[in-house]
């Protein structure tokens, strides 16, 4: 009998004791979370969120659901970006191009040739320059969880190959509703024309445009091949996603919930940016299989394409801060000389 109570006690003790390790005794309530994305659900974006739910999932022991809605149907960046605002919507990854009308500072991610390489994004994205930015949209409305690969933007159109800058005279190219990106490419000579990128294929496809930039990634998984036939490696810019959240839901949760959210997502961005660089390391055959021309640059004329972009450079320091601006030089510097 003794013998039997003892063993009962412990075996209590021990479900006791195992129970905030499964998340049983954790703070969590059933919530629903909307989360909306721009790109399509094979796309690496769609493939991430669907890790991001998983791990959710497992986290809150179901509690916590995500309904992933992709392909822009809850509109597109900027209008989910009002969603999360209004807290009509909990939460979404896009562009930070497109947060720039918003938080200025995300502007910094947009200074053309910024990252030399992913290894220098993640560093500068992951360190006290990215939390930075990321913390300033908590004022307005937003949180800011993690920064996802979006990639190297190339360029891809149907009137020529782009070999010099000069052919990039007239071209009519899609850019993301972005003054930066406006400028930059009126630099280059473009006739640039802001547009959602849920408008894009259509509008490619129907020659409202001629050309748009954006990472092998992306010209796959949306099809651009279908209606685009020159692709000219550029890698002018390095954009980062981020996953946002409402921070009017944001603030109702509790610390544990939130916890769940942040680990997930950094499990997902850990993710997204192996998937991401994988994928990116075998579009270019695909593309070319597919029928797409591509071109490189030389490097002569690489440099004289960097010099006339960074042009912008000026107007972007003013934008973000003088102060933030000198901070990511001195980090990349600093990054350049290991
Ligand atoms: C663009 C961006 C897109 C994102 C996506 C819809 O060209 O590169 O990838 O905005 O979240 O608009």
């Amino acid at each position: 009998m003794k013998l039997i109570r003892r063993t009962l006690l412990a075996a209590t003790a021990a479900a006791l004791l195992a129970a905030p390790l499964a998340g049983l005794a954790q703070d969590v309530k059933s919530r629903i979370i909307r989360f909306g994305y721009g790109l399509n659900e094979q796309s690496n974006q769609g493939r991430a969120v669907k890790v991001f739910a998983d791990e959710v999932a497992k986290a809150s022991n179901g509690k916590l659901r995500l309904r992933a809605i992709g392909a822009a149907a809850l509109g597109s960046d900027v209008q989910m970006q009002q969603a999360l605002i209004g807290g009509a919507q909990e939460m979404m990854v896009g562009s930070t191009a497109t947060l720039v009308g918003i938080t200025q500072e995300m502007a910094l991610w947009d200074t053309p040739f910024l990252f030399n390489n992913t290894q220098e994004a993640d560093a500068v994205l992951d360190g006290p320059v990215g939390q930075k930015v990321m913390d300033k949209l908590q004022e307005k409305g937003l949180v800011g969880l993690v920064y996802w690969e979006n990639g190297f933007r190339n360029l891809t159109n149907n009137k020529r190959p782009v070999t010099k800058v000069e052919d990039m005279d007239g071209i009519k190219l899609r850019v993301m509703q972005n003054n930066v990106f406006l400028d930059s490419f009126k630099m280059l000579g473009a006739n640039a024309v802001p547009l959602p990128f849920s408008e894009l294929f259509s509008a490619l496809e129907t020659k409202t445009v001629d050309g748009q930039e954006n990472p092998y990634n992306t010209i796959l998984s949306s099809k651009f091949y279908e209606v685009q036939k020159y692709l000219s490696v550029t890698n002018h810019v390095y954009s980062p996603w981020i996953v946002t959240v409402s921070k009017k839901w944001w603030d109702t949760l509790s610390k544990d919930e939130q916890k769940i959210l942040l680990d997930a997502a950094k499990k997902s961005r850990d993710f997204e940016r192996k998937d991401t660089r994988a994928e990116a390391a075998q579009a270019l055959a695909e593309l070319r299989a597919k029928g797409m021309l591509i071109n490189e640059l030389t490097p002569a004329e690489t440099d004289r394409m960097r010099a006339r972009l960074t042009q912008v450079n000026a107007s972007i320091a003013t934008g973000v801060g003088q102060a933030l601006w000198d901070e990511t030089q001195a980090e990349l510097k600093r990054l350049r000389a290991k």
